[in-house]
């Protein structure tokens, strides 16, 4: 069985935001013909977007699959959907989970669906320091090191959650 290696980020502002994502880790975990292998701190990450909305949780996670990209992106919507996500028209507003399919392999894809490598990673500290934590020496898409990308994220909003503050 051909199996692949993904990063995921994962993100909640809505209910018990700490609590949701260490049940996602496992259920991650739990999904057909996938594994968890890494995941990151839980980071305190001040609102993208509108800013009348509660800060929120984000973590990144590694996982080797079988499934292929557009499968594991069924699978992970429907996690979202069990823990009460609603899809809004707000751009960017508040949620109870949200799981984002980073990087796959090395694979670039391009559909109505699903964007590979994530269109906006880069630009985005909640993605990019829990993504160094795990994965402090990969190179990027761009052909630069991680470090180089993080040095360029503005960090002020971010701070990660230390062992006592955890769920
Ligand atoms: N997700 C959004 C919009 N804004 N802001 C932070 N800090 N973290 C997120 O995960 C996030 C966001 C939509 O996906
Ligand atoms: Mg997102
Ligand atoms: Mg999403």
């Amino acid at each position: 069985m051909h199996k692949e290696h993904a990063y995921i980020s994962l993100g909640s502002n809505m209910g018990d935001s700490q609590t949701t994502l260490t049940l996602a880790f496992d259920e991650i975990d739990n999904l057909p013909q996938c594994r968890l292998l890494t995941k990151s701190s839980l980071y305190l990450s001040s609102p993208m977007g509108p800013e009348n909305q509660p800060d929120y949780v984000n973590a990144v996670c590694l996982i080797e699959t079988a499934l292929e990209p557009l499968a594991l992106l069924a699978q992970l919507q429907d996690i979202e959907l069990r823990y009460g996500r609603e899809r809004k028209a707000e751009r960017w507003g508040p949620r109870t989970l949200d799981l984002d399919i980073l990087l796959y392999g090395n694979q670039t894809i391009s559909t109505p669906e699903l964007t590979v490598p994530h269109y906006g990673m880069a630009e985005r500290e909640f993605v990019m320091v829990p993504l160094f934590e795990i994965a402090p020496s990969m190179i990027m898409p761009d052909g630069n090191a991680i470090a180089l990308w993080v040095a360029k994220c503005n960090l002020d909003g971010l701070r990660r959650l230390t062992t006592s503050e955890q769920a």
